[in-house]
């Protein structure tokens, strides 16, 4: 197979000549491709076949122990002028960039296969979507492209017909970390990655193109490439809503996706139509517009249970890789909180100790076809997208963000998802749960200045007057032993509700300093036993704690210095000034 497109030809013809690869397959997406990239996996050991039984076609990659999440240390943005990549991103010139990844390429494919992966994000047919296509050595990463993107020849056929593609070039290379890079070259289009195989830093179409370059087009083009789930939600009276939520890695977006409502909310139903990233563009109304570019889940594993997200639970029993869990004795994969079976294995293959550790990375993931979900919505193909009603943002923090909030407007609304900050996970190498600032849980993924990005969301206000409203929502407030306080899972419905309520004009609030909360009687509570003191601590500002926020937030935007829109000063000044009294 090859291709009518000249620039692809050419640059897999200039890309082989580099890397040296013994033969060069063009990927058709078919089912029998899938199969016979498994079967090659089971044979080199890259796969290990789960009990067919239980798991049917269900696989076990075990990544190196080195290379286990994303790694933003090693992540950077390389644009001429480092001002353009901004205090958010690691830079390096373009010109060093490239010399340093091409001694790294030069010969790294030798006596391996590289896959040309032509892939498209969003709807095949959706003027919202975009292509790309990724030149790899890993058959793994072609294998999660297949589950994760339109991959394939409708994608090649598009690329044809329009011309313009992202270009994706990674290899394994050695796992080597101190020869790792994520390389992103906005201006060309282009992503290089060396030295990982997995998730994020792998497969390329994910957060290297859907987040950091796509953000970068989405500004030139007038839209909004985000760090965000896509839920549908309809009411028993058939009303219907979409709402799109920021949050960052590892902080319930799969399981607020595939929200299964309490029995005493029963009539209510929410459909899936993405659990990771939303394009969103206005239509010609000014209705704000959200696609899913992506057609899969690459979801954290540990936590899954028949209680926390029965939906997950149930559609990864079948047509499923899983990365770095355990495995039982009977060759199941197990993980933390599965609620069943006992580990053999750790995730690294040793016989499982009670006191070495977890036994599933506590990073370890599934990859799935969207398609195998049970909530998963027909809307996530339709080509115009989904109207959106709310914008949440939320973050994981153990004291000071309440419940839920509401902003008082667009402009107050960019400043309330600039103050995201969270508890960090272990989606990313470093410490974990320690606070720290995260912009529209953007962090590691704005693919440019956040300053500039600041102004691209404030520039909005000026393009329609129909623009969603705006939220910020915390399920991981604590209270003094550690406690959970709010009990998440199914019962954040019972938020949703009044987040759509509140869209609508029909439930009330109270005003506070940081935007407009519910009073305990302005939320569905029926049914749920929680005491009203930890309602009232759940809706709590304590105006002390916030000024604090407030501090450090200003100081935290310094750092963009006059890059910062005055529009989004303006809006931390009214705030901080209101908290003062
Ligand atoms: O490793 S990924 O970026 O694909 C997953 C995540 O961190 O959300
Ligand atoms: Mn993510």
């Amino acid at each position: 197979m090859t291709t009518s497109n000249a620039a692809l030809r050419s640059w897999v013809e200039e890309v082989a000549k580099l890397t040296r690869p013994e033969a060069i397959h063009w990927c058709d997406g078919s089912d029998a491709e899938y199969k016979s990239l498994v079967e090659s996996m089971l044979t080199s050991g890259d796969l290990v076949a789960l009990n067919q039984d239980t798991y049917p076609e269900c696989y076990l990659h075990r990544s190196d122990p080195s290379d286990v999440a994303r790694v933003e240390h090693l992540t950077f943005v390389c644009t001429p002028d480092k001002a353009d990549a901004g205090p958010n991103n690691n830079w390096m010139s373009p010109d060093e960039a490239h010399e340093q990844m091409d001694e790294l390429y030069a010969g790294c494919m030798r006596g391996r296969t590289m896959y040309v992966i032509p892939y498209c994000m969003g709807p095949i047919d959706s003027p919202y979507a975009r292509c790309g296509v990724e030149l790899s050595d890993s058959p793994y990463v072609a294998a999660n492209m297949k589950l994760m993107t339109r991959m394939g020849k409708p994608a090649l056929e598009r690329i044809e017909r329009e011309g313009k593609f992202v270009r994706g070039l990674h290899s394994t290379g050695e796992l080597d970390p101190d020869r790792r890079f994520i390389m992103h070259f906005p201006e060309e289009l282009l992503i290089q990655s060396y030295g990982s195989g997995y998730g994020g830093n792998a497969l390329l179409g994910k957060k290297c193109h859907a987040l950091r370059i796509a953000s970068w087009q989405a500004r030139q083009e007038g839209w909004l490439a985000e760090h965000m789930l896509i839920v549908e939600i309809e009411s028993p009276e058939g009303e219907k809503h979409f709402i799109a939520a920021a949050f960052p890695s590892a902080c319930g977006k799969t399981n607020l996706a595939m929200l299964i409502p309490p029995e005493s909310l029963s009539g209510w139903k929410v459909r899936t139509i993405g659990d990771d990233i939303a394009w969103l563009h206005l239509d010609e109304d000014g209705q704000l517009r959200a696609v899913n570019p992506e057609s899969g889940y690459f979801g954290v594993v540990p936590g899954t249970n028949a209680k926390t997200n029965r939906n997950a639970f149930d559609m990864i029993r079948h047509d499923a890789i899983f990365t770095n869990v355990a495995v039982t004795a009977d060759n199941e994969p197990w993980w933390e909180d599965k609620g069943e079976g006992e580990p053999a294995t750790d995730w690294r293959g040793r016989p499982f100790k009670a006191d070495s550790g977890p036994a599933a990375h506590p990073n370890s993931r599934f990859t799935v076809s969207a398609k195998q979900n049970p909530s998963y919505s027909p809307l996530a193909d339709d080509p115009k997208g989904v109207p959106i009603s709310a914008i949440v943002f939320g973050g994981r923090r153990r004291e000071l963000a309440p419940l839920v909030y509401q902003a008082r407007d667009w402009q107050h609304g960019v400043l309330v998802g600039a103050s995201v900050a969270s508890e960090t996970t272990a989606a990313a190498t470093g410490k974990v749960g320690v606070t720290r600032r995260d912009p529209m849980a953007m962090k590691p993924f704005c693919g440019y200045n956040y300053g500039d990005y600041w102004r691209h969301w404030l520039s909005f206000a000026e393009k329609s007057d129909k623009l969603p409203q705006v939220f910020h929502v915390n399920w991981f407030r604590r209270g003094p032993q550690g406690e959970f306080l709010w009990p998440g899972f199914g019962e954040n419905l019972r938020v949703l509700r009044w987040i759509i309520d509140r869209c609508e004009g029909r439930s009330g609030a109270q005003e506070t300093p940081i935007g407009h909360l519910p009073r305990a009687a302005d939320l569905d509570l029926d049914g749920l036993e929680i005491a009203s003191e930890t309602i009232e601590q759940l809706l709590s500002v304590d105006p002390d704690s916030w000024q604090a926020e407030f501090a450090h937030l200003e100081e935290y935007l310094q750092e963009f210095g006059s890059r910062v829109p005055e529009g989004l000063q303006a809006e931390l000044e009214k705030t901080a000034a209101a908290l003062r009294g």
